[in-house]
């Protein structure tokens, strides 16, 4: 296994505040495959950017985390009962509300079972979505627990705040506008109304704007800068955010420059730093 290979220094799970697990899955559905792959290219890129934050003015030095690698899959299933799998396999892992919890995908679907396990711990989590899309298809190619509804399944019974969304199918924009608060780009500050207590936060890579973050399965324009997120980031600076995920890279999609590999690292070390 591959640990996250730029802090030199790593801690033991007892002491560690934040758990990375990997899960390289990728539902049968999607435009252009390569999102299984994204866990292995990220801890590889994480060589190429530094330890240290400009941002939060700290190290990953001083982090005490601990990297237990990818999850496995039985890809023997069909979608759903992956994720219904997925979910009670991270259930018996996330057991402690002393850590912060890692995920690096795979693609949106498995935010589903790792928001459910986190759900088990915190029971009035709220969720919050960075990415591109609406995410509220209510069946995808007939799965439920599909990339695609995302924050459909998990608004159903959560409150959920979503943040840069920017397409949708007419369908979905009506169950989003009626169940999903929505925050503009150009009004970030309005997440501070709306986020109490316990935090999930997750990643689509999409969220960025395609000049940052091109390899994505869907890339969609006029997205958000690395600056939006560190924003983010600094509104949400506490001990609030104890789930995160970074999802839907496609490493294939990113050579020569594997610049939104990188740019995905660089997301998981401005969380880890950002947390207190
Ligand atoms: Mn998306």
């Amino acid at each position: 296994m591959r640990i996250f290979p730029f802090v030199k220094k790593f801690s033991t799970l007892d002491k560690s505040k934040f758990m990375i697990i990997s899960i390289p899955y990728e539902g049968y559905v999607n435009s252009r495959l390569g999102t299984f792959y994204a866990p292995k290219f990220i801890r590889t890129y994480s060589e190429c950017i530094e330890t240290y934050s400009n941002y939060f003015n700290r190290s990953l030095e001083e982090v005490d985390y601990f990297d237990i690698g990818d999850i496995k899959i039985l890809h023997s299933l069909n979608n759903d009962e992956t994720i219904g799998e997925l979910y009670n396999t991270l259930k018996s892992i996330v057991v402690s509300k002393e850590k912060r919890y890692i995920f690096i995908g795979g693609d949106h679907s498995i935010t589903i079972a790792c928001f459910w396990a986190l759900k088990s711990l915190y029971k009035n989590l709220i969720y919050i979505h960075l990415d591109a899309h609406a995410d509220c298809h209510n069946l995808y190619c007939g799965q439920k627990y599909s990339h695609a509804s995302v924050l459909r399944r998990i608004s159903e019974e959560n409150v959920c705040i979503s943040v840069g969304v920017r397409t949708w199918d007419d369908f979905e924009k009506s169950y989003f506008f009626s169940r999903i608060i929505n925050i503009e780009l150009n009004n970030l500050d309005k997440l501070l109304d709306y986020v109490r207590g316990y935090v999930y936060l997750s990643v689509d890579m999409d969220f960025f704007d395609p000049s940052i973050s091109c390899a994505v399965s869907n890339p969609n324009s006029n997205g958000a800068t690395f600056q939006d997120y560190i924003k983010i980031l600094n509104i949400l600076s506490n001990e609030r955010v104890v789930g995160f995920d970074v999802v839907e890279l496609n490493p294939f999609l990113d050579y020569p420059s594997f610049k939104t590999t990188i740019l995905a690292a660089e997301v998981i070390r401005e969380f880890m730093l950002s947390s207190r």
